[in-house]
């Protein structure tokens, strides 16, 4: 299938500033002659253009840029959805995990049930009454489940996106009271860096793609680099100790590829302020190599 790379270097949504240069990063890291060397046809549309920082204030401690946030989303959701509509498969370059509310607003109208795999070390499912910190990209898969800010909630014209039994959480070592809450409440399946270490990436991944498989006619992939180890991608905004290493993270992606299931992906949080020779936007790139079926012999 073609490919449609879209960068949104946006970083209103997440405490640290750097990952508005994560979708460069990427690019530097020789993205596009990866896919194309796999002989994809691949167009990248460039970037969304995003507001600065410095141009906006916060008007709600609980919902930092929230206006701003949501008009990136609202354009996000639009170019995914055309880009979808034309056939194309949407890989997005992050940016901060708040851009995820678009993406996936975009990609689940086309879906009668869509699948979501979320590579994080967070769950991502605070509102703005459960926020820590009032950064939205602790919201985004809250928001596309339909939990949070009617203006998140709603992004697309649409809402919830997604059912909690179609969403699984993979690499999650540092959640928040509200988010736990939320996980038991709608049952989302969770595989923790416990669950991980005790039964294997191997298994996580068979049981990560039957929830994200039953009965459903797409998948997407949220992956949030801060997913990983920090020792194999310090270049993250909020990197946790303990994490998924380069193999584990690779082997997910290889059995997603084999599996043949997604539909859309997206790549965030990469911060090359706080890395190391660009070896995050590397490991991204590598990582997208793996989901897109790229094998060593
Ligand atoms: C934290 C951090 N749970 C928050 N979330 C991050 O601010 O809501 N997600 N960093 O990737
Ligand atoms: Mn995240
Ligand atoms: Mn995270
Ligand atoms: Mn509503």
């Amino acid at each position: 299938k073609p490919i449609t790379v879209i960068g949104v270097p946006l970083d209103l949504g997440a405490g640290r500033r750097g990952v508005d240069m994560g979708p460069s990063a990427i690019r530097y890291a020789n993205l596009h002659e990866k896919l194309t060397k796999m002989g994809f046809d691949v167009e990248d549309i460039g970037n969304l253009s995003v507001p600065t920082l410095e141009t906006y204030k916060v008007i709600d401690p609980n919902l930092k840029y929230l206006d701003e946030i949501v008009a990136v989303n609202e354009k996000l959701a639009e170019t995914v959805s055309d880009t979808v509509e034309k056939g194309r498969f949407p890989l997005v370059l992050g940016g901060d995990h708040s851009i995820a509310i678009g993406t996936i607003a975009g990609v689940a109208k086309h879906h009668r049930k869509l699948g979501v795999i979320w590579f994080d070390a967070h769950g991502d499912l605070n509102t703005h009454e459960t926020t820590p910190s009032g950064n939205i990209h602790g919201m985004s898969l809250a928001a596309s489940l339909g939990y949070g800010h009617e203006a998140l909630v709603h992004c697309g014209g649409y809402a919830p996106k997604v059912s909690p039994e179609n969403v699984v959480i993979i690499g999650a070592r540092e959640l928040d009271p509200g988010e736990r809450k939320l996980i038991k409440e709608l049952g989302i399946r969770v595989f923790t860096m416990h669950d991980i270490d005790r039964i294997g990436m191997a298994r996580v991944m068979e049981e990560a793609l039957k929830v994200v498989t039953d009965g459903t006619d797409g998948v997407h992939l949220s992956l949030d680099l801060d997913g990983l180890d920090p020792k194999d991608c310090p270049g993250v905004g909020t990197p946790v100790v303990g994490g998924i290493t380069y193999r584990e993270s690779h082997l997910a992606m290889e059995m997603l590829a084999e599996a043949n299931v997604l539909t859309s992906a997206e790549f965030v949080e990469v911060n090359p302020i706080l890395d190391n020779g660009n070896k995050t936007a590397k490991v991204a790139v590598a990582l997208v190599g793996s989901a897109f079926g790229e094998i060593v012999l």
